[in-house]
């Protein structure tokens, strides 16, 4: 479904009194503001597929009504996010999830909804139906060179599914790791999941890129071979210019200083995307900035310092996606959530005061660094958010206009109360 255009200028003629008398006043304020909000209408953050549809535990999955049926009702999905919230414009495909049976015609789907393709991604930690060689024991880091072929053919053939779509990168999350002290030799693995990256960069064509994330652990529970940034950093180092690394928030053990990695890497020019969740304890699917708004900012802190820095485009030079999808809300609205978040936090460091910053580093004035930020931080940018969706032709309220439009009772109709969608 569509939503029809006057229905969102109506909703926003609704509430345009109070938002202008809250806007005016902000841009009263904070002198700097104007030239954010283009650059928050610039900013977009890509869906991935597999969080239209109720994402689930290993413990199970309940399924909501009216979810996707296939690649193009999810395609629908993001268009719709997208006309709510004018920050969705773009998605990220799974491989072999979201096979195209005709690339063009996907193609001019997404295009006449606004969406460009985003990074593809592999799968290599689950066996399909038609596959030859098991993934239980690894897939590039496999013993068996069977195995590891199998697996590189795999992410050339999602290369080549991407081109058809105009996507310009490849994210690689492998499984690969071990569950048992002594069950794999750390050094022949990395080795092994070297050469066979190797084979696959060689494939990219030249203005592509790829993402290797890394993940701490799970499914291993003992070692897992891309398990931390400096290990992937190795990896895409070694593997050159198009290589770079990819930090999902979730995966790191409890307490990592995440703002600290991405600065790093950014400044070895060596990051290359994002994927937002939030998490309390180890898990990497809770929506971003439920929990830890204050970490979120300081990311995006770090982001645009280390970005401006080194004369990055914010809304082009990395790859910007959710990975996050549970059970317990409507995936779309919490979709709406995590992007707002996002754009929130992306607002806030936008209004840091970075030569005042710089100063008081300097005199090490750390209660006044402290102040900076977290002045910034405690800025309510919601005016801002909403301004920029105004001007982007989106809903000045998307969740509470989700609502009155009954958006879920009518993709239900449609697509009935029981549909699966494939997805973690
Ligand atoms: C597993 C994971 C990973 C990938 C996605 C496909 O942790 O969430 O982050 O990006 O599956
Ligand atoms: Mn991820
Ligand atoms: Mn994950």
């Amino acid at each position: 479904m569509r939503l029809e255009k006057y229905r969102i200028d109506q909703h926003n003629s609704e509430l345009d009194d109070k938002h202008q008398k809250r806007i005016s006043f902000f841009l009263e304020e904070n002198t700097s503001a104007k030239n954010i909000i283009q650059k928050l209408v610039d900013f977009q953050i890509a869906i991935p597929s597999w969080a239209l549809g109720t994402g689930g535990t290993r413990f199970g999955r309940f399924s909501g009504g009216g979810e996707p049926r296939n690649l193009e009702d999810k395609l629908m999905d993001i268009g719709l996010l997208h006309q709510l919230n004018g920050s969705s414009g773009a998605v990220s495909l799974h491989i072999p999830w979201d096979i195209p049976s005709d690339a063009e015609k996907i193609k001019n789907l997404a295009g006449s909804l606004n969406l460009k393709f985003d990074a593809m991604n592999s799968n290599t930690f689950q066996d399909q139906a038609a596959q030859e060689f098991s993934y239980k024991f690894g897939s590039l880091q496999h013993v068996d060179e069977n195995v590891r072929r199998q697996a590189i053919e795999h992410n050339i053939e999602v290369i080549k599914h991407g081109e058809a779509l105009g996507s310009k990168s490849l994210t690689v999350w492998l499984a690969d790791g071990s569950c048992f002290p002594g069950q794999l030799n750390f050094r022949e693995a990395f080795q092994r999941t070297l050469d066979s990256l190797r084979e696959i960069y060689a494939a990219l064509p030249t203005d592509w890129k790829i993402f290797v994330e890394y993940k701490a652990y799970e499914p291993n529970f003992y070692s897992t071979t891309v398990g931390d940034w400096g290990q992937s950093l190795l990896y895409a180092t070694k593997l050159g210019e198009k290589a770079f690394t990819l930090v999902d928030l979730g995966h790191h053990l409890p307490n990592a200083n995440i703002e600290q990695i991405v600065s790093l890497l950014l400044m070895e020019g060596k990051l290359g995307g994002f994927h937002f969740n939030d998490s309390k304890y180890g898990d990497d699917d809770l929506t971003a900035g439920s929990l830890k708004p204050y970490q979120l900012f300081l990311i995006f802190n770090e982001l645009v310092e280390g970005m401006d820095a080194r004369g990055m485009n914010h809304a082009t030079d990395l790859g910007w996606m959710i990975d996050a999808s549970h059970n317990v809300k409507d995936p779309l609205e919490d979709l709406l959530q995590s992007v707002e978040a996002i754009m929130m936090a992306y607002a806030q460091s936008l209004l840091v005061d970075r030569t005042a910053l710089k100063a008081a580093q300097q005199v090490h004035d750390v209660a006044l660094c402290q102040e900076i930020l977290q002045h910034a931080h405690r800025t309510d940018v919601r005016p801002l958010v909403a301004e920029a969706r105004l001007r982007a032709g989106a809903a000045l309220d998307p969740i509470a206009l989700f609502r009155t439009l009954d958006v879920r009772k009518k993709l239900i109709d449609e697509r009935g109360l029981k549909t699966v969608a494939t997805g973690l």
